[in-house]
């Protein structure tokens, strides 16, 4: 058997701060610097659903329990790397180089420019229809095979999506050609109310991989020393010829699947406070006070920094020319269909002519 199956769960920290591992090869500075964006990601995150509940943003999903894996995957790509995600990567976009002002005008309906991911970040759109991304990202990467170039590609999904096809001939199609890919599935334990357990009858979502001939991890992912160590080993091959893998990072949502989802009528309160002990942003910070790399103080200022770089974000986003709201039926076909003119029609009298929306600033 030429992979054994994974069957161990990669960790270096316990939630109780019990460094149970080898810590990675890395700086004081760069250990901070990755505590921010966890930081970042939540303050962002709980700011980006205030403002859906003031009717300012769409639907969005928070990424809250999240931050370890969202950071830890996506802290070791170079600027030529690709990363592909869903809606709950915004904060692995973040980390990876696009603005917060961008994904802000993505979660209001803009379509211009400013909220369009630059090409430079080599980050594709976020994708609502599951898998999908990860059969783009498959093809990116069988792309840079074909062209040997030192690139890798990291395509994430949720455990939800891992029951696509797509998914699966993803996995099929980077095994046989070796495609410098790495497939990072954030379980975060439910698909909306879908429980883990009812995606699939194996034990763990990783022990596909060896099926398909990829070496596969298991990792606790809200451990963020864990995900980046085993990252650090995946892309490295990666990016040696040694081709794809597969990593699962074990996390869970604390918040609820979207703004349009109401958990507790599904989610066992008993799970949640288990997972709650679990936070990965007050593990990660015990272990830096451990370390005399964090004073109060000096969270407190890192909080207020990262809480003004929101603000500036949304300000940025207030400055940003509204998008025509007729603009919805103008994009479906080039020609439009006399049935979409007469809604177009329709939709701009119910509007009682009023073509763009100002945002005073808050
Ligand atoms: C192909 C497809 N089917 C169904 C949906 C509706 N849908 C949106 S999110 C979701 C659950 C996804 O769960 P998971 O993959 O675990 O990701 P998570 O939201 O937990 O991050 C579903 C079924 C969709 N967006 N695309
Ligand atoms: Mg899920």
């Amino acid at each position: 058997m030429p992979y054994p199956l994974p069957d161990k769960i990669h960790q270096i920290l316990t939630p109780t701060g019990q460094i149970v591992g080898d810590i990675p090869d890395i700086s004081d500075e760069q250990l901070i610097e990755l505590y921010r964006w966890m930081v970042l990601g939540r303050i962002c995150s709980d700011r980006m659903v205030a403002l859906q509940r003031q009717g300012r943003l769409g639907t969005l999903a928070a990424i809250n329990g999240q931050e370890a894996a969202s950071v830890g995957l996506a802290a070791l790509l170079e600027p030529e790397d690709w990363l592909t995600g869903s809606y709950r990567e915004i904060l692995a976009y973040m980390v990876k180089g696009i603005p917060i002002s961008t994904i802000l005008g993505y979660y209001r309906g803009y379509l211009h420019e400013q909220a369009q991911f630059p090409y430079e970040t080599r980050c594709l759109p976020i994708q609502i229809v599951l898998a999908t991304q990860i059969l783009h990202a498959t093809g990116i990467a069988m792309g840079i095979k074909y062209e040997s170039k030192p690139q890798v590609v990291v395509g994430v999904c949720g455990d939800g999506a891992t029951s696509e096809g797509d998914f699966n001939e993803a996995l099929n199609f980077a095994g046989v050609y070796q495609a410098p890919m790495i497939f990072v599935v954030q379980n975060n334990g439910w698909a909306i109310s879908t429980p883990r357990h009812k995606q699939s009858n194996a034990q763990y979502i990783a022990h596909r991989g060896p099926g398909f001939g990829l070496p596969s991890y298991i990792v606790d992912g809200n451990d963020l020393l864990a995900v980046y160590q085993v990252m650090r080993e995946v892309i490295e091959r990666a990016r040696s010829g040694g081709g794809p893998s597969l990593v699962e990072c074990l996390t869970y949502r604390l918040a609820a699947h979207t703004t349009a989802d109401d958990p507790t009528k599904y989610q066992p309160d008993e799970e949640l406070q288990q997972w709650l002990s679990r936070d990965p942003i007050p593990r990660f910070r015990q272990f830096l006070q451990n370390r005399n790399l964090l004073t109060d103080e000096q969270d407190q200022q890192l909080e207020a920094d990262c809480r003004a770089e929101v603000q500036a974000g949304v300000s940025a986003l207030n400055a940003m020319p509204a998008q025509p709201p007729e603009s919805i039926f103008d994009l479906v076909y080039e020609t439009p269909t006399p049935q979409l003119q007469r809604q177009k029609a329709d939709y701009l009298h119910e509007m009682g002519g009023v073509k763009n929306q100002t945002w005073n600033e808050v």
